[in-house]
């Protein structure tokens, strides 16, 4: 099927949230497609297929909750679910809800600009045919906090003759790393997962770390049956439970605050939580990203669990972070992290001592040294919650442009809407959770707020809705604000945008947590919307 010239919504993205999406809104009556730059549905889980790839989030969690049958039908097989299995889950729903039929892939969407004496969009995209206009009363940017893969400014990257991989845009086709010399830049999430699997493999494998992150483990397994037909059992009353929690998972911080309690006994809580996986240790106090003490006595304990896992002590003291607080940034959550240092085939380059100085066709030259290599992963991260936004040409009323609007951080009202950009709706945008939470759970909370207002302006009549200046000034002061009460702007993370050079420095995610602010959401709705603008 050709992409139509007209419809009443078009949605940019078929991760999560943009499958969702367009499944709400076929429901509602309304004609939409989807665009997608992939040449498949899944998002993250289509572009991250690097070895090791997992969610952070168990899989139970980690889906959506708005279809019972497929909630109780489909079968999780892992504690914490891999990339292969969670594409399969999105292709899945993508099949069920006879969605691809709406879905244009290996479709880039370059332009949006409003059409203020139509109130309609008018977008341009690029794909397999040329390119393409389509007009839409509304536009949905589903387009990811974390889709614009970063490759870093190294010189020489390109000349570089063997194999080189950036984790966000993994090759389709199995990579086989038997017998190679691989270098790995980068430990965030994306390396701390990648690296264990690949050392298995290659005959060398060299870490180029800038700087150490805090990583727990997942103690992942085969899913635990019991436990998961209890939740099946259980699911509304869980999932409910999700949606008003901190994190969007159906567990609660210990409300209980580290400094009230001496060393030992915050220890004690510690080793209680440490094995019982992922998160669990970052909810067993509730003053941990408030107060410097409590969070360094969770920071002085991974410290200590590094030494244990670490033979080598020199290694163990370059692993050790010692530059933000736990969970300054989003803690990683790995299996067998530690442990792969102490691999024979597997080195550990400190490149703050030892700064890489250029890419060379065979490798990568360090001040002092020079690396020999078949393959070089790049695990760099991304251009977060504002890149994918940022590289279409976006023009609201007046040919006002969105680099210009948020040329000194993003702006936002709820992270929903931006002022200046009528119709325009953004899901898990800067200024909502997202990427503090289980982002399933506030993905679909996003659809269905965009939803009920989509009704909402059908029902009253109305072709324009738009965030007002002062309700998104008041918002962007909110989010700061509850940021500056945390230890969170402390972290060089790129939650501020601190990982991209020029980038301002901004704390872009909502930190009050997703109940308090699906509260808040609900709140602005009953009452008429208020701060957006009806016409
Ligand atoms: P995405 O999945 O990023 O999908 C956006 C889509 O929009 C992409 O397919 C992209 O190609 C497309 N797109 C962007 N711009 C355009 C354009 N101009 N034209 C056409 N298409 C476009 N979250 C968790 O809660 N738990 C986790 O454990 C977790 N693990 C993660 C692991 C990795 C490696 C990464 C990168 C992220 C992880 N996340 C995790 C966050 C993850 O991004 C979200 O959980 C979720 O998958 C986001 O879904 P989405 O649909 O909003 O965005
Ligand atoms: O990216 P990152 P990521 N030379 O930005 C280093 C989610 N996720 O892809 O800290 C040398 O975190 C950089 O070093 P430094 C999750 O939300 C989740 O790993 O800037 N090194 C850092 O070590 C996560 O937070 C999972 O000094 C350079 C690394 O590259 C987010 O995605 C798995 C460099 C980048 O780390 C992003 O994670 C994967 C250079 N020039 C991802 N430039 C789960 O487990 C950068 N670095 C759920």
């Amino acid at each position: 099927m050709a992409l139509p010239n007209d419809v009443d919504v078009l949605v940019v993205g078929a991760g999560f949230s943009g499958l969702y999406m367009l499944h709400k809104l076929r429901g509602l009556g309304l004609s939409a497609v989807a665009l997608e730059k992939g040449d498949g549905v899944g998002g993250t889980w289509y572009w991250n297929r690097y070895p090791g790839a997992r969610c952070d989030v168990e899989s139970p969690y980690y889906s959506y909750s708005f279809d019972a049958d497929l909630e109780q039908e489909w079968e999780w097989t892992e504690r914490y679910p891999a990339q292969p299995e969670l594409l399969k889950y999105i292709n899945h729903v993508a099949d069920r809800f006879e969605l691809r039929k709406d879905i244009f892939l290996e479709t880039t969407a370059v332009s949006a600009v409003f059409d203020e004496s139509e109130n309609l969009w008018t977008v341009t995209s690029i794909g397999p045919e040329g390119g393409h206009v389509t007009r839409a009363r509304y536009c949905i940017m589903a387009t990811g906090c974390l889709s614009s893969a970063r490759m870093p400014n190294i010189p020489g990257l390109e000349s570089f003759q063997g194999q080189l991989l950036h984790t966000g845009m993994w090759p389709h086709e199995e990579i086989d790393f038997t017998g190679q010399r691989v270098g790995v830049i980068g430990t965030g999430s994306s390396g701390i997962q990648a690296i264990p699997v690949i050392a298995e493999q290659a005959q060398n494998l060299q870490v180029f770390q800038r700087t150490p992150n805090f990583s727990v483990p997942a103690f992942n397994g085969p899913i635990d049956q019991q436990w998961y037909r209890e939740i099946k059992e259980n699911y509304p009353e869980l999932r409910e439970r999700s949606r008003h929690t901190t994190m969007g998972i159906p567990f609660q911080r210990r409300d209980q605050a580290a400094i009230d309690i001496s060393e030992e006994e915050r220890e004690q809580v510690f080793e209680e939580h440490w094995p019982k996986g992922g998160f669990r240790i970052s909810s067993c106090f509730n003053d941990l990203m408030r107060n410097q003490e409590s969070n360094d006595s969770l920071a002085s304990f991974v410290r200590n669990k590094i030494d244990q896992m670490v033979h080598d002590p020199k290694i163990a003291q370059l692993l050790k972070p010692y530059d933000h607080p736990v969970t300054g940034k989003r803690i990683c959550v790995d299996t067998n992290y530690y442990a792969t240092y102490n691999r024979d085939n597997v080195e550990l380059i400190d490149v703050k001592s030892d700064p890489i100085q250029e890419i060379t066709a065979h490798g990568i030259q360090t001040e002092d040294h020079f690396f020999e290599l078949d393959t070089i992963v790049v695990a760099t991260g991304f251009d977060a919650m504002t890149g994918a936004m940022l590289h279409m040409d976006i023009r609201g009323r007046g040919g006002a442009s969105l680099r210009e609007h948020w040329e000194a951080g993003a702006r936002t009202y709820l992270g929903l809407a931006v002022a200046g950009f009528p119709n325009m709706f953004t899901i898990a945008g800067p200024g909502s959770p997202s990427v503090l939470s289980n982002m399933l759970t506030s993905i679909e909370q996003h659809v269905e707020w965009i939803s009920d207002h989509l009704v909402h302006l059908r029902e009253g009549g109305y072709t324009s809705s738009e965030a007002a200046t002062v309700a998104e000034d008041e918002w962007v002061d909110h989010v700061r604000e509850l940021s500056e009460k945390t230890l969170f702007p402390s972290a060089n993370s790129w939650y501020l945008g601190a990982n991209v050079p020029g980038k301002p420095r901004v704390f872009m995610p909502y930190i009050g947590g997703v109940g308090r602010y699906r509260a808040h959401c609900t709140d602005i709705a009953s009452r008429d919307y208020e701060g957006f603008v009806l016409k």
